[in-house]
């Protein structure tokens, strides 16, 4: 296996497909990149989101600390594989509004629109719902009013404005392990006031494609290919043995992305490996970012692995799409 990381200038980390390989994403061969003792206080580093910054990459981490409490942390990388994470949490300054109460904060996405980086997290207020924050810098943040009423988690913005309007998924849950949970999308001309609400994508059938048959998620930042928006989402099945989280692809309109164009009956990517399957919580893989480059047709997906690391997997955008227009439910 080539064990090589291509570099050029901001080259995104690169491993060529392994050639027994017949799936159309394939797994790093160092995973996980990320242990769970990064930092000295953390349990655990998983569900997180990384951008190019600067000469190299910046992330924000969920890192979970040994008393179990959930936080944020800004973390720093010249390859986008070896990281330096804060050892203190992010500190944020008041945004758009005074109130920036926060019981935790977990699973964060990082989206740069025009000027800055947003974050988007799963933020503590009488329950989860979706936390809006920026930077500049990756040094100041700001928080700014919380988009939604909780319950609700998976908050993802686009890249872009829509039709004028900032665009946002999410998936409305309850306080607890939500047994049920489905994609939407929501719109704001000033990112504090958010409506226009409208259901994307359920779960599916069981008989259809059962790995997603329980709730669905938005993963990564959807990025914009010549059939519509690719969005990477998780999806889950609750075994016997508990909830067990995969990864799959959709392909969402250019102007109206609550129009799923095709969505992957097959899973792209499910836990099998040993720190996929053992961990905090068993059997998850939780997809939370990607670095990409359309020209070069490469993409790398990071993912939260059972709750417990970060592992990372590639593949060509191309054949993502293809894939997924092909084996669409
Ligand atoms: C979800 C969230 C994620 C987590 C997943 C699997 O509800 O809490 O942070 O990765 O469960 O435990």
């Amino acid at each position: 296996m080539n064990d090589q990381i291509t570099t050029k200038t901001i080259a995104i980390p690169w491993q060529e497909k392994p050639a027994e390989t017949t799936d159309v994403i394939w797994r790093y061969s160092n995973n996980p990149i990320i242990k769970r003792d990064a930092i000295p206080t953390s349990n655990s580093v998983f569900n997180s989101a990384v951008v190019p910054f600067e000469d190299g990459y910046a992330g924000v981490f969920r890192c979970d600390n040994k008393a179990v409490q959930m936080d944020i942390f800004a973390g720093f990388s010249k390859d986008g594989i070896n990281w330096d994470i804060n050892h203190q949490p992010i500190e944020f300054e008041a945004g758009n509004t005074q109130m920036i109460d926060s019981d935790y904060k977990y699973d964060p996405r990082v989206t740069f629109i025009e000027d800055r980086y947003w974050i988007t997290w799963c933020n503590g207020y009488h329950g989860p719902t979706i936390g809006i924050g920026y930077t500049f810098d990756f040094k100041e943040f700001f928080q700014c009013e919380n988009a939604f009423l909780p319950f609700n988690r998976n908050g993802v913005l686009f890249p872009e404005k829509i039709n004028g309007k900032y665009a946002m998924l999410s998936r409305p849950s309850d306080n607890g392990h939500t047994p049920f949970g489905d994609i939407y999308i929501s719109y704001s001309p000033d990112i504090k006031y958010w409506g226009e609400h409208r259901c994307v994508m359920k779960a599916s059938p069981f008989e259809d494609s059962a790995w997603q048959c329980t709730k669905i998620g938005a993963g990564s930042v959807p990025i914009l290919t010549d059939e519509g928006w690719l969005m990477i989402y998780h999806g889950v099945i609750n075994t016997c043995n508990g909830f067990r989280y995969s990864m799959g692809a959709a392909i969402l309109d250019k102007e109206n992305p609550d129009k799923v164009k095709f969505r992957t009956q097959p899973y792209l990517l499910s836990p099998q490996t040993t720190y996929e399957c053992m961990g905090d919580v068993p059997n998850v893989v939780f997809p939370c970012a990607t670095l990409h480059s359309i020209d070069e047709d490469k993409i790398a997906i990071y993912y939260g692995a059972a709750d417990t690391v970060v592992g990372l997997a590639f593949g060509h955008i191309s054949e993502i799409v293809k894939f997924t227009k092909e084996n669409s439910l």
